[in-house]
């Protein structure tokens, strides 16, 4: 990182930064030696003590270890990515909502099972009926957040919405694949997502955006007064919808209290339109809080509906289970404070982002007090506020769509404000590039926010990079917020469309090198290969069942365990490779040419894949991840029999 000289703060802090990048460095390959990230002797400091105590640089040398995860949605691309944080180097892509040429998602048994088993039948027999093959070819993840306890992160899992398909995906973090995708019944096109904070996850929320008749059957079509929006609970354990809400209006961004409370979302139509120019036309719109433990109660006493298996509880206007608090025009964004108190809802039309105080939601659910009294600031911050971050400092960032720039502001100095006192709660402005519209800071939406890095996701690059056609990147520029002025250190373009990002410390987050065999994942394979009489993995076996045939075979770099293999003409050939090396970072692959079969086999994991011989004569298959020095050689021959 280039320090500006004409900043002494700056050179200070960057001298103190050297050494204690030094000091973490050591921690973490002491720990890595120790094989076990806690044992770490004395004078050598855990990684949490190192990250707290070092300064700023987002430099990371060739070799270091960044001190953050960063988890970065994709929007239409639909895959979850990993970025090292503050070098902003993408370290991995996790299909989820989308197809991969190189993991064989969407293709291998058990994504296609992950894909399929959680759809509604209704969709199932949508897609059997098409030309898509049975599973979704597309998605747009906008929002992945991480299982919280006991209101920070615990590492167990992410959590994401697909806005286009209706769906809510699951993440396991010790391998860092998705292990569950559920359709979400009664609702359309799962938007604004947030797990639980307190006791744990527990819920996760997530938000139908748009209002559609239920059921949508066709049988009401053109009548939008018909039409309905509805908030799920879904139980991130079981990935299963625990209970609904109908609520007036339409559902955009959510988030949840620090207590296990309550529950948040913003609402931008509460005119219920069907055109921009209707949505925008009510000075103000609203967000809806959502009272977990009445709604939990009325699921008990039976007050609500069961449609579709879930029960439905109704939280229109009116009703005892939701509030709906007045807020200028079109919110969008919707962010609680780690001081576990306030909650802001972002303007977007409104140059003003609104601030609820948590404390006075007891008394607003007993009608002692009006929506609007929960409000105890509404600062003005400039065009086009759309989501906020914190540094749990007791200040916020938010980002300017229009203004093209992150503000920081303080939230007591706000509340001051709102009150009558002479004060102006921003702090700073600063330019970003350009149109930002997610912002996030490191650990920012828990109670362990250290105010270190905030990154701002800008939805336009223009002219910060070579040109590259008319589809431009993105630019998430990574600003340093320690100081006492915020400060662009970074710029990193990024494809189709990040919305939204989480910043995690490095030591909540462990994930395995290698897979465990018997690994759930691949649970039908291994009930598959115990009737077959194969142990995966060390058998190699051909199975005959009518034109069913299952190939079992291994692989140690550089060989499978058969070198050919011979089936019929419109056999249904089952192919199951098992790794059995046992090396970290050596994954083989299963391709077989001109058939369209590709598949990454992980170390110590058994991958399979279904296809018709329907093409006689000699295939190759291969291995497509580069593993050895014999790699090229690592193939072998699929002969397919005329009929
Ligand atoms: Cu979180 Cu883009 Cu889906 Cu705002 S949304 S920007
Ligand atoms: Cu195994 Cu390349």
């Amino acid at each position: 990182m280039a320090i500006k000289k004409d900043n002494p703060e700056n050179e200070q802090l960057e001298e103190v930064g050297r050494s204690r990048r030094q000091l973490l460095g050591s921690s973490v390959k002491l720990a890595a030696l120790a094989g076990f990230a806690g044992l770490t002797g004395a004078g050598v400091m855990t990684p949490k003590a190192a990250i707290a105590a070092s300064k700023n640089s987002a430099h990371v040398g060739p070799g270091d270890l960044d001190e953050y995860y960063g988890f970065w949605s994709s929007g239409q691309a639909g895959e979850l990515r990993i970025l090292g944080m503050p070098s902003m180097r993408e370290l991995m892509r996790v299909p989820v909502f989308n197809r991969c040429s190189a993991s064989g998602w969407g293709d291998t048994n058990e994504s296609r099972k992950i894909l399929r088993d959680g759809l509604l039948p209704e969709t199932k027999e949508f897609l059997d009926s098409g030309n898509r093959g049975g599973v979704w070819l597309n998605g747009d993840l906008h929002h992945p957040h991480m299982s919280f306890t006991d209101g920070t992160y615990d590492g167990r899992y992410l959590f994401m919405n697909d806005k286009a398909n209706t769906r809510v995906a699951r993440v396991r973090c010790d391998v860092m694949k998705c292990d569950k995708i559920i359709e979400i019944p009664n609702a359309s096109d799962i938007h604004g997502l947030r797990p639980q904070k307190y006791p744990r996850t527990g819920y996760v929320f997530a938000n139908g955006e748009h209002r559609v008749p239920l059921p949508n059957d066709g049988s009401i079509l053109d009548e939008p007064e018909k039409y309905h929006a509805i908030f799920s609970a879904i139980d991130g354990d079981e990935m299963e919808v625990k209970w609904q809400v109908m609520v007036d209006g339409n559902l955009d961004n959510c988030d949840a209290d620090y207590q296990g409370l309550y529950a948040f979302s913003t609402c931008y139509n509460s005119e219920e339109a069907i055109n921009a120019g209707g949505m925008m036309s009510n000075e103000r719109d609203w967000a809806v809080v959502f009272d977990i433990k009445a709604i939990e109660k009325a699921v008990k006493t039976g007050d609500f509906k069961r449609i579709k298996g879930v029960p439905v509880i109704d939280g229109r206007k009116g009703s005892k289970y939701t509030r709906y608090i007045p807020v200028p025009n079109s919110p969008h964004g919707c962010n609680t404070a780690p001081d576990g108190k306030h909650v802001v809802f972002n303007g977007k039309l409104s140059p003003t982002v609104t601030v609820i105080d948590v404390r006075r939601l007891p008394d607003l659910f007993k009608d002692k007090i009006k929506p609007r009294d929960t409000v105890v600031a509404e600062p003005e911050l400039g065009l086009g506020p759309l989501h906020t971050a914190f540094d749990g400092k007791g200040n916020a960032f938010t980002t300017l769509f229009l203004d093209s720039q992150a503000v920081k502001w303080n939230i007591q100095k706000a509340i001051d404000a709102y009150n009558g006192k002479k004060v102006n709660p921003i702090l700073e402005k600063i330019d970003v590039h350009y149109q930002p519209g997610h912002n996030h800071t490191s650990m920012g939406e828990t109670k362990d926010a250290d105010g270190k890095w905030l990154v701002s996701l800008n939805k336009f690059s223009k002219d910060r990079f070579i040109n590259v056609g008319p589809l431009k990147p993105e630019n998430e520029q990574l600003i340093d917020i320690t100081g006492k002025k915020m400060k662009v250190v970074h710029d990193g373009p990024t494809y189709a469309e990040p919305h939204d990002v989480i910043i995690v410390r490095n030591d909540i987050v462990n994930p395995d090198s290698l897979w465990t065999k018997g690994d759930p994942m691949w649970a039908e394979a291994s009930a598959q290969a115990k009737k077959d009489g194969v142990e995966l993995g060390v058998d190699s076996k051909i199975v005959r069942e009518g034109k069913k045939v299952r190939i079992y075979m291994w692989s140690i770099a550089p060989n499978f365990s058969m070198e050919k293999f011979t089936v019929k003409q419109g056999d249904e050939v089952t192919v199951y490779v098992s790794n059995s090396d046992a090396i970290d970072d050596l994954t083989h692959g299963f391709t077989v040419a001109n058939y369209g079969v590709a598949m990454e086999v992980g170390p110590q994991q058994t991958s399979s894949i279904t296809f018709t011989a329907d093409r006689p004569g000699v295939h190759w298959f291969y291995c497509q991840w580069f593993c050895h020095a014999l790699h090229m050689e690592m193939r072998g021959r699929m002969m397919v029999e005329p009929a």
